[in-house]
């Protein structure tokens, strides 16, 4: 048996919680065309016939702004501790930039074995273009594979597996096979909700909400959930809640149908929206969120 961790990196909005979920075959971390959407490392275990690997999710390098956003860095570097292997994921289009030498470096530093992991080769246009641009990325760092893949159209997912395990030591699995993440089902819960509200809002929303759960009570073949999603301002409530509360109502639809899909039975969910001025960079409301480690001495 291979066992071993394997670290998702790279800047955000390049597809690393999408190959998450494509490769344990579930929706486990939340995606969206907007960049800053994952927030927290998130453990996804894959088992199979001769391994188990546990992928680590972790937030897209991007511009840190607040307090939140430089705990979601720290999150991402602290993942480099944790494997055995890198993936380092770029987008097919993206031309190597400040932001990509950065991430680079931390790899050397971290003295672990790293893949280049190019993704969206389905949005590939100009092949001599796209290899022009590539060759920036294979003269950075002396990565141990390079592998083109689609996420979002599970190509290449099964072979770039076959490439990672000969990277694996030999080991027992750690996890039990039913387990397919470290996180809590109500975080993955909580996590459904915030896509949603992610990708039916704009601007500057989806990066001042959060989600908490406030109650989850399991009651036969019906789960029951009352969640609030937290804004930062004033203003942006009467976005969330929309036009005689259309919004909020799409956004618990959508989210009721997820959930029902991940816990098997049937979904109650009520939704708040809360203002808590300024939450991202308050320490207490952060612990409270699950956006700070309580044993934080970075
Ligand atoms: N065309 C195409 N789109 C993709 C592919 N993989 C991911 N995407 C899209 O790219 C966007 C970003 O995907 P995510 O998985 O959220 O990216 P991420 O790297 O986790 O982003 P952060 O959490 O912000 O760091 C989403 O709209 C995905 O649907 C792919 O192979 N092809
Ligand atoms: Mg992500």
């Amino acid at each position: 048996m291979k066992f071993g961790s394997v670290a998702l990196i790279g800047k955000s909005n390049v597809g690393k919680s999408t190959f998450i979920n494509q490769v344990l075959g579930l929706k486990l971390s939340i995606t969206s065309s907007k960049v800053q959407t994952t927030r927290n490392m998130i453990a996804g275990i894959y088992n199979d016939q001769d391994s188990q690997i546990v992928f680590y999710d972790t937030p897209g390098i991007y511009r840190t702004l607040n307090k939140m956003n430089i705990e979601m860095m720290k999150e991402a570097r602290r993942s480099l501790m944790y494997s055995d292997l890198i993936l380092y994921f770029i987008n097919s289009y993206d031309r190597i930039n400040d932001t990509d030498l950065k991430i680079i470096e931390a790899i050397k530093q971290s003295e672990t074995p790293a893949f280049l992991v190019v993704n969206k080769i389905d949005l590939i246009e100009d092949e001599n273009e796209f290899f022009e641009r590539l060759d920036a990325f294979k003269q950075s760092f002396d990565f141990k594979e390079r592998v083109a893949i689609s996420a979002l159209n599970n190509q290449n997912i099964k072979e770039i597996i076959t490439d990672i395990k000969k990277y694996l030591n030999d080991g027992d699995p750690i996890y039990d096979k039913d387990l397919f993440t470290d996180r809590p089902v109500k975080f993955i819960v909580s996590e459904y909700i915030r896509e949603k509200a992610i990708n039916l809002t704009h601007e500057e929303i989806p990066h001042s909400i959060t989600c908490v759960i406030d109650e989850y009570k399991e009651e036969g073949n019906l789960t029951r959930i009352i969640a609030s999603i937290i804004c930062d301002k004033k203003s942006q409530k009467p976005i969330i809640v929309g036009k005689g509360g259309n919004m909020i109502k799409e956004i618990g639809i959508e989210a009721r149908r997820d959930i029902e899909n991940l816990l098997s039975t049937k979904v109650y969910l009520e939704l708040f929206v809360k203002v808590k001025e300024g939450w991202r960079d308050k320490e207490f409301l952060l612990k409270d969120y699950g956006l700070l480690k309580e044993d934080n001495n970075e």
